[in-house]
């Protein structure tokens, strides 16, 4: 699927500022410096970025425990995240929500989710919502392999296909959900073969590959504004930390790590664009010092800002408190 200079710049950036982000993120909780739980990323990129190349900011998004890199995929800035992950009154939630939690409704960013299958729901309404304004506002709702076996992703994908809802659901299949496998959780091939059992497509994409990911989302967006209903895809990916920061991964294989970091997809997509002379290696250059500069002057911003205010701890917490 061809590309323009202009989005492949793009693209880029968005990448490398996710995996900058997450790595510094792990190397910031590894030192003691973050509260709470954080689950990285880094390695999934081209899915959430491959996505959300075809979105317009008032495009919706719900998303996971695992939510930096929709985040930032769908332009979340992202000093407000680092001070939301230092518990900052600067935060993107005033520091009250914490990694997740992320939200930027500005952004069409609705959410961070630390309910498994918690966004799918969501995404209906979302969806719902662009169908009774007569927008034609887009949903993307990502998961997980394990997400793909809660009620809530069943009943979604039920009641958005027979509504027809506007709705791209992308199950992120990292071979894990914690520490099950998917040979243990599922009983079926892939995640997409359920698609079948609501008659919606069910795609596979490589997602280790921007481009295969871009291709594939390309037609389920494309669907989904032209009111055809939803588009099931699973992308195969990988997480290249453990499944939350701190986990001493004893359950996967050290070859089986390697052999997908072997597969960076950021790597993979610079090795194509410089091949296809989309984009020269100077672009690269700029954008990977640039990206560093944005997530130092991020930790910054997050370690120079505030805690709220004691008076402040219960306001933005319930919708209707006084
Ligand atoms: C409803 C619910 N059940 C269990 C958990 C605990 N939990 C957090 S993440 C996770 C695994 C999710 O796996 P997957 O959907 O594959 O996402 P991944 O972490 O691999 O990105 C579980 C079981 C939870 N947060 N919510
Ligand atoms: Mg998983």
């Amino acid at each position: 699927m061809h590309l323009k200079r202009e989005k492949a710049l793009w693209v880029y950036e968005r990448m490398v500022l996710i995996r900058k982000f997450e790595d510094k993120v792990h190397d910031l909780f590894s030192a003691g410096k973050i509260p709470g739980f954080v689950h990285l990323y880094a390695g999934e990129e081209a899915v959430a970025v491959g996505v959300c190349a075809h979105f317009r900011t008032d495009d919706f998004l719900t998303s996971t425990h695992r939510g930096h890199g929709h985040c930032i995929a769908k332009g979340v800035e992202v000093r407000g995240m680092m001070a939301e992950l230092f518990g900052k009154a600067t935060g993107s939630c005033k520091g009250k929500g914490g990694s997740m939690h992320i939200a930027d409704v500005e952004k069409g960013m609705l959410g961070a989710n630390g309910i498994v299958g918690g966004g799918a729901p969501l995404a209906c309404g979302a969806a719902l919502t662009a169908r009774v304004k007569k927008t034609d506002q887009v949903t993307a709702c990502f998961f997980g392999d394990g997400g793909a076996s809660q009620g809530t992703f069943h009943e979604a994908l039920n009641l958005a296909s027979i509504w027809k809802l506007p709705v791209i659901f992308v199950c992120e299949n990292n071979l894990y959900a914690e520490a099950s496998p998917v040979k243990y959780t599922l009983n079926v091939e892939n995640v997409a073969d359920r698609a079948a059992g609501y008659g919606v497509p069910g795609v596979i994409a490589d997602g280790m590959s921007f481009f295969d990911v871009y291709e594939k989302a390309g037609e389920a967006v494309r669907r989904a504004r032209a009111g055809e209903g939803p588009t099931l895809i699973e992308a195969k990916t990988y997480r290249f930390y453990g499944h939350f920061e701190g986990d001493p991964v004893n359950y996967r294989p050290k070859d089986e790590e390697q052999a997908y970091r072997k597969r960076d997809p950021i790597t993979d997509f610079k090795q194509k664009v410089l091949a296809k002379k989309l984009l020269k290696a100077d672009d690269l250059e700029k954008i990977e010092k640039e990206t560093q500069a944005e997530v130092d002057a991020a930790l910054e911003f997050a370690e120079s800002s505030p805690f709220p205010k004691l008076e402040e701890i219960l306001t933005d917490v319930y919708v209707n408190y006084p």
